[in-house]
């Protein structure tokens, strides 16, 4: 089965950023689906949690240069 987390993202100012945070998202083991919005902030990540984590998502996040917290 999957699990939904849904992500404030910080740090997104454009249209190629919301591209940038998808891409690294959906190339993550286990992601079966990632949706990010500009104007909310919001990320939902739709996952495997065996074989993906909220700490990872959100590492790989901040590894991109960007903030992010759980919201749910
Ligand atoms: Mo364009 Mo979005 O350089 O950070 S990708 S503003």
């Amino acid at each position: 089965g999957t699990v939904t987390g849904k992500f404030r993202i910080g740090g997104m100012t454009c249209a190629a950023c919301v591209n940038s945070v998808e891409g690294i998202l959906r190339n993550l083991p286990g992601v079966t689906r990632a949706v990010v919005a500009l104007a909310t902030s919001m990320g939902e990540v739709e996952y495997d949690p065996n074989q993906m984590g909220k700490v990872e998502i959100i590492n790989a996040i901040e590894d991109a240069g960007f903030d992010a917290e759980l919201i749910q």
